[in-house]
């Protein structure tokens, strides 16, 4: 018996390689999500940025809780079973009235993780729709293999090396992911997805947390993830421990060296030393 999606939802999942919506926390809880987050920001007096958008987890205790939310689990688990971790988590924030976008994609392109058991919770901290650049996807194409990706390290392009699929997308099959603050949709490491510009007046805030079982293993080089249901039988990857309070300074040491390694992955191969070089801060985050 699935402990939260129905039957419908996993065969749909399986089929077209997407579902949603699911709704994780009420509207209030994601608005307070993003108050905490902007809060952030405004001791910054800057949008969040470089390796501070990825594994977030590590540094905020409320990131820290939300990977480990038992409604987006119990989800997951219908999926992959009950043995989990969180590899990664990344904020995707386009600002208001911006030119920022996510081009056409598989996301395991450079993950370097043997399998793609790979799910993706993005979690909308406000609404995404057709008008503020929600997140787009073509229904069964988790089904393809690996697609060749070309890197264009375009300016506007919000993933690591603006890498894109190097075939043409059939956009009339597109569909949108269309989400309520507190929402979320799961959508597999193969699915071919993108997003358009946010033209809105106001911010689009997703995080993605990335889950995968624990029997996933690294394939480009040592790696880190955090175990948050189940048991570790394979201890592939460096445990990584939960903060208790925010921007610990332990953790922020820890958090550090940890990006440092995972982008070195993400960016092997082209001289790109760290999500703080010049070339991977260009718009990207
Ligand atoms: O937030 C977006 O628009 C794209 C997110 C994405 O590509 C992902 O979560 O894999």
């Amino acid at each position: 018996m699935p402990k939260r999606l129905t039957e419908a939802q996993i065969a749909q999942y399986r089929e077209e390689g997407c579902i949603f919506p699911i709704r994780v926390m009420s509207p209030a809880d994601a608005a307070g999500l993003r108050r905490r987050l902007e809060a952030f920001e405004a001791r910054t007096g800057e949008p969040l940025k470089g390796d501070l958008r990825h594994k977030s987890h590590l540094l905020f205790a409320w990131l820290g809780e939300l990977v480990r939310r038992t409604e987006i689990l119990d989800a997951v688990e219908d999926l992959y079973g009950g043995d989990l971790q969180c590899w990664n988590t990344n904020f995707f924030i386009k600002e208001a009235n911006n030119p920022a976008f996510v081009s056409w994609h598989q996301d395991s392109t450079y993950w370097g993780l043997s399998k793609p058991d790979v799910v993706t919770a993005w979690v909308a901290f406000t609404e995404a729709t057709e008008a503020n650049g929600a997140m787009e996807f073509i229904p069964g194409s988790h089904k393809l293999d690996q697609i060749p990706h070309r890197d264009t390290f375009a300016k506007d392009n919000l993933l690591t090396r603006g890498q894109e699929i190097a075939v043409e997308v059939d956009q009339s099959k597109r569909r949108v992911i269309t989400l309520e603050p507190g929402e979320m949709s799961l959508h597999h490491v193969r699915l071919v997805h993108g997003s358009p510009p946010n033209p809105s007046g106001d911010r689009r805030i997703g995080f993605a947390i990335r889950y995968m079982p624990t029997s996933v293993a690294p394939v480009a080089g040592e790696d880190s993830a955090t175990l948050v249901r189940g048991r570790d039988h394979f201890h592939r990857f460096e445990a990584e421990p939960q903060p208790s309070r925010d921007l610990d300074p332990e953790f922020v040491a820890l958090h550090r060296r940890i990006t440092e390694r995972s982008a070195r992955i993400l960016y092997r191969g082209t001289g790109v030393a760290s999500y703080n070089d010049p070339r991977a801060l260009a718009e990207r985050g």
